[in-house]
């Protein structure tokens, strides 16, 4: 069938809108009809040209919501008009990974999806005679994608997918990074690096689950006013510290973070986020993903002496279980995701999304189809 896309022919230029061909769904695959997708800073990374795994020509787009049109051979758990969300993390709930019941990081379609395929080793998209590669097994920038069965979680009908599309990635990688990967407990005191989509999430997560301080640190002060919103209590701008962040952050919490989170993606910060941590016991989540190559310091008794390092990847959940848990956490009023929607456009605008990130300006644009 066509099908309407933004198409990323190669790194460092702006997406094509065009109409490319979708095959239909194979075994255990299933067609969706995406009705809305975010875009988020790990997409505008591989268009860069600076992600190393990046793939071209693909379409990109992993945060998206949309409906079930048809279902390949073999498909039993989803049904023809079941609201779905792509999982760029699938659950297939039994390779080795998902039995272990210690990782989200299910293997069962690892190595195609890493290569931009499906599970058969072939992709669904062309452009005339040239190959499209999928994105991340989810290729949101398309109105339709077929997606293998395991990487679709099943959502109530009644939530709207403009503002559930960011569970697909933004909502559930902070949240989770909080409830999932650090356990935050009631009275921690939290600290917060980068204010973005993910950093504003970690922010709710942390209120939600009962922290005591919850410090905000990043370079715009325009991300202010949402985080105190969403529950920041310290706003820090590095530029208007006097001295070093590390030992103000320490003194700020009191003897220093309980968690940290850095999401930015810088390895500099990932240094600060570890060592403003509590002497004994304080934990920083890297949650930004760095450039190609890069690499973290610090010395290694920040470790003997109690802190320590983790990370983790869509916030530690488990797709197909974990995302329609959302869902109704956002349709309950738990959590909060449409202050986090600041602009809206069509497919043929989105590269004004991309524009907007680049120049700090929005949390999430979401592309409505
Ligand atoms: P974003 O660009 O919206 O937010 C980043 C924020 O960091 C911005 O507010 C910016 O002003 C601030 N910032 C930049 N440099 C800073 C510095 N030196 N000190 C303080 N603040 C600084 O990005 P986002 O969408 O929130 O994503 C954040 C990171 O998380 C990215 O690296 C993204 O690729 C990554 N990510 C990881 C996962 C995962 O599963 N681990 C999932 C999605 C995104
Ligand atoms: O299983 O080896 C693996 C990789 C799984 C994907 C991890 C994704 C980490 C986060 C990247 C940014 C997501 C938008
Ligand atoms: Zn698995």
């Amino acid at each position: 069938m066509d099908v309407k896309a933004a198409v990323a022919f190669e790194p460092g230029k702006p997406l094509s809108i065009e109409t490319v061909q979708l095959e239909g769904p194979k075994a255990g695959e299933v067609l969706v009809e995406i009705k809305a997708t975010g875009v988020c800073h790990t997409d505008a990374y591989t268009l860069s040209g600076d992600d190393p795994e990046g793939l071209f020509p693909s379409i990109l787009g992993h945060e998206g919501a949309g409906v079930v049109v048809e279902l390949g051979p073999e498909v039993r758990t989803l049904s023809v008009g079941d609201h779905v969300i792509p999982l760029y993390i699938p659950e297939c709930r039994s390779c080795e990974y998902c039995l272990s019941g210690k990782t989200n990081l299910c293997q069962a379609i690892r190595g195609t999806q890493g290569r931009g395929l499906m599970p058969d080793g072939t992709s669904r998209f062309s452009y005339g005679n040239e190959m499209l590669h999928h994105y991340m097994g989810t290729s949101t920038f398309a109105n339709y994608v077929v997606v293998p069965e395991i990487a679709l979680a099943k959502i109530r009908k009644d939530a709207p997918f403009e503002k559930v599309c960011l569970i697909g990635c933004g909502v559930t990688t902070g949240i989770g990074a909080v409830i999932n990967t650090a356990k935050v407990e009631p009275g921690a005191n939290v600290v917060v690096f980068g204010l973005g989509g993910i950093g504003l999430n970690v922010i709710q997560a942390a209120r939600l689950v009962g922290a005591n301080r919850i410090v905000g640190v990043d370079l715009n002060p325009e991300k202010r006013p949402l985080a105190e919103q969403l529950g920041m209590t310290d706003f820090v701008n590095p530029q208007e510290v006097a001295g070093d962040l590390v030992p103000y952050l320490v003194e700020l919490t009191q003897g220093g973070a309980d968690y940290s989170f850095e999401c930015i993606g810088n390895v500099e910060v990932m240094r600060q986020a570890l060592e403003c941590c509590h002497k004994g016991w304080g934990e920083s989540i890297i949650i930004g993903v760095a450039g190609a190559g890069q690499e973290i310091r610090t010395r290694p008794f920040q470790l003997v002496t109690g802190r320590v390092w983790k990370g983790s990847a869509f916030g530690g959940a488990k797709g197909r279980t974990d995302v329609p848990k959302l869902v109704d956490w956002y349709m309950n009023g738990k959590i909060e995701i449409d202050p986090l929607v600041t602009h809206s456009f069509p497919l043929n605008e989105i590269n004004q999304a991309f524009d907007l990130m680049h120049r700090g300006e929005s949390i999430r644009s979401v592309v409505t189809f």
